[in-house]
């Protein structure tokens, strides 16, 4: 493989997106909510079609060409998978529909087995819904305890809380990589160290991180890691579980069907070894196998490469907002080298919803709303935020137009400040 360029060409990236060059309210489009989910280069749509107009046919059952075809793209974006983030073995990556069905296969499947009452399972304060529901209902149903790292004021993890709530009965930890709201990168390897440490297995939601930076699982030492296609660069309908083989070995399956089983008997059925043990049903194979296209397009750009350029876009994001003066209030750290690409700000006495509503009227497309992580709005002590968050195809004049709309949003709610 050639080396990665140095930097990013991001004037060449963006002539890959075609949905780029929409206008929205007679404005071109700014696209500023990848975190929601990712926009997607040609290569990843014409991987998609090509596979439906040459290769398509189901996988893992024919003795016939296409089937043959399509078998092998499918498992060779299974290695492209695990080798994006290091895995030992493509046996160690399953596919799931997103993040979320992957944390509930680990809460539903690990947990269940193991959890007991009275042990207890730790997330934190700045978990999407998607890591912190599962585990209400598995702890609720085995009589476990669910406890929270808090986060402090600046938006970290409050790691010296860690200390007093990881106990001999902690028996997971879950924490996100990336926080989707304030953008925090939490230091992965430590907390998985303290987890082990206890004796507790570690689950990185990894939705924020994956996209974002060059990973490495066995560096982390991470016992699952988890992540969604849609959020970087792939197809929707594509989710990543990567565990430790020695973990999904042990573990229950957790949806029955066909694809699944080795046997199936009147009085039983015995099961496919990972991951096809976790792989009920027809998978999504073409979409996985686009998505195999959206990690040789990621690979091409470098991920440290990526992983700079949102440092730098996010940098000059927080430096524009400085200049809006009081009004506006950035939550999470305040240093670009911190965070991922994720900036959420509040406007004094403007809802979040109206903002991003504006901003609209601009072509500036941001999500507004409590980002599906109501307990730390709760701690942030506001319903909702608005959020602009960047990725490959973003350029310093996407964050001129979020601020002069921002301005203009300012000056119809009669709050300009600068
Ligand atoms: N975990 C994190 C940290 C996320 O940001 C998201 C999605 C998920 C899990 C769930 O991913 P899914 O692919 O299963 O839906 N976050 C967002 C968001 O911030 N705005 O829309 C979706």
């Amino acid at each position: 493989m050639s080396d990665p360029p140095k930097g990013l060409d991001v004037e060449a990236v963006r002539r890959d997106f075609p949905i780029l060059s929409r206008v929205i309210n007679d404005k071109p489009l700014v696209y500023l909510d990848s975190a929601a989910t990712s926009q997607k280069p040609s290569r990843v749509i014409d991987a998609l079609a090509d596979f439906y107009r040459t290769s398509n046919a189901n996988v893992h059952r024919g003795i016939y060409t296409l089937s043959e075809e399509s078998t092998l793209a499918y498992e060779t974006a299974r290695e492209k998978t695990a080798a994006f983030i290091n895995a030992a073995s493509s046996a160690e990556i399953v596919f799931t529909r997103n993040t979320t069905e992957s944390l509930n296969l680990i809460a539903y499947s690990w947990g269940r087995a193991n959890l007991g009452a009275g042990d207890e399972v730790l997330v934190t304060a700045m978990e999407h819904h998607s890591n912190i529901v599962p585990w209400q209902i598995v702890c609720q149903e085995r009589g476990a305890v669910l406890r929270f790292i808090p986060v402090t004021d600046e938006g970290f993890l409050d790691l010296s809380a860690i200390e007093s709530l990881i106990t001999e009965r902690t028996k997971i930890v879950a924490f996100t990589h990336v926080s989707n709201v304030l953008g925090t990168i939490n230091p992965v390897r430590e907390i998985v160290e303290r987890a082990h440490g206890a004796g507790a297995v570690a689950v990185v939601d990894g939705a924020q991180g994956a996209p974002h930076g060059a990973v490495d699982v066995r560096a982390l030492d991470a016992d699952f890691y988890v992540f969604s296609s849609h959020k970087m660069l792939g197809p929707t309908g594509v989710g990543v579980l990567y565990g430790k083989a020695s973990l999904l070995n042990e573990m229950p399956p957790f949806l029955g069907g066909g694809e699944m089983i080795m046997e199936v008997r009147e009085d039983g059925f015995t099961w496919k070894d990972p991951p096809w043990k976790f792989e009920a049903g027809t998978p999504n194979f073409a979409d996985v196998v686009a998505f195999g296209a959206a990690i040789d397009y990621l690979s091409d750009l470098g991920m440290d490469n990526v992983r700079q350029h949102e440092m730098d876009i996010t940098g000059y994001a927080l430096q524009r907002l400085a200049t809006l003066g009081d009004g506006v209030a950035v939550h999470g750290p305040p240093d670009a080298a911190d965070r991922g690409g994720v900036v959420s700000f509040a406007v004094e006495s403007v809802h979040p919803h109206d903002i991003a509503q504006t901003l609209d009227w601009e072509g500036v497309q941001i999500r507004a709303g409590h980002h599906c992580a109501q307990p730390l709005m709760r701690r942030l002590g506001t319903p909702a935020t608005a959020r602009a968050s960047f990725y490959v195809y973003n350029t310093n004049e996407d964050v001129d137009r979020l601020v002069d709309a921002l301005k203009k949003a300012g000056e119809l709610f009669g709050r300009q400040r600068s």
